[in-house]
């Protein structure tokens, strides 16, 4: 199997980096990183060590890391494609940062991003991004797989499903001063999809920390969805036993489900699912069933009317 690299490009290039992880996980160069004080923002990449797995683009090009970081969908800075690379870089996010971990858990408890990233050696993983506004990039990020959290947090019977919350600072966000969506944004999994070795929490893209305007410093990614299950910047998760109501479902329920696996045979009731364009190329392209990860998912979905369950 081809692995392509990533652009030459450098990602410090295109947009100032901070860096808010475990300062032992990083090759970083220069005494900003290494110093200790409390230089909290350093604006110089941060690399991250990632392992190599069979999670790979299997040939398809990577889409250039300029797209992926300019090219955004982050309501809380703004509704805008260009707006969340314009706006988010101001943003200063809490360190060190905790996630609340809550619900159908043997024992409620925050962990911090020092702990999460020690569950686990951090993977690439490169994936098809398929956003449900039909236009999709192949991304590869860093992280871990899920269910490596879900594991220590001793889920209980009753837990069926998993919330996802994510920041809400109106301090810091300009877009949630706007009321386009309820605040703060909440994604769901079903248990098995949220355990399925394929759902990963990144924590970083192109070998480098995540970007702010990409869900710093941790989001979660499910390729055979579409985009909008992929929370950014979460703070809390619980575990429940209904199904959640995630946001752009309470928003246009006729619209958006709360599977939202991508499907071209069920159109949004405003534009056709069949096909996308992949950005930075002229041609649309067909999409795929489940993103094209029908083979490793479609077992989650036996016996599902999927035009019902959208
Ligand atoms: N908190 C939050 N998470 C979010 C969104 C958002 O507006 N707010 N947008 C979603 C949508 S619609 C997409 S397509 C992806 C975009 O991720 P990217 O900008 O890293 O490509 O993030 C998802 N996660
Ligand atoms: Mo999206």
């Amino acid at each position: 199997m081809l692995i392509r690299h990533p652009p030459q490009i450098g990602y410090s290039n295109v947009t100032p980096k901070v860096a808010y992880l475990n300062r032992r996980r990083f090759l970083a160069a220069g005494t900003a990183l290494l110093g200790g004080i409390a230089a909290p923002y350093p604006l110089r990449a941060a690399r991250l060590t990632a392992a190599k797995t069979a999670y790979n683009a299997s040939g398809e090009k990577i889409t250039p890391v300029n797209i992926t970081t300019t090219y955004n969908n982050y309501y809380e800075f703004g509704t805008g494609k260009s707006e969340p690379a314009k706006n988010a870089p101001k943003w200063r996010p809490a360190i060190p940062w905790t996630i609340r971990i809550e619900g159908e858990v043997a024992q409620p408890k925050t962990i911090d991003l020092d702990q999460i990233l020690k569950l686990a050696p951090l993977e690439e993983r490169i994936y098809r991004h398929r956003c449900v506004e039909a236009w999709s990039l192949v991304i590869p990020w860093v992280g871990i797989q899920l269910s490596e959290l879900i594991k220590r947090c001793e889920p209980t019977s009753k837990a069926k499903y998993m919330e996802f919350y994510t920041l809400y600072d109106p301090g810091q966000m300009p877009g949630v001063r706007v009321p386009v969506l309820r605040w703060p944004y909440i994604e769901g999994l079903r248990m098995d999809e949220a355990m399925h070795p394929l759902t990963t929490l990144a924590t970083g893209l192109y070998g480098e920390v995540l970007p702010k305007q990409d869900g710093a410093p941790i989001k979660l990614v499910v390729p055979w969805k579409y985009g909008f299950k992929g929370a950014k910047s979460i703070v809390r998760i619980r575990f429940v036993e209904r199904q959640p109501l995630n946001t752009w479902q309470e928003s246009a329920p006729q619209e958006y489900g709360f599977y939202s696996n991508v499907n071209p045979s069920v159109d949004h009731p405003r534009w056709s699912q069949a096909t996308e364009r992949r950005i930075g190329e002229f041609f649309k392209r067909k999409t795929l069933m489940f993103n094209g990860y029908a083979e490793q998912v479609q077992g989650l979905y036996a016996g599902m009317d999927l035009r019902k369950n959208y």
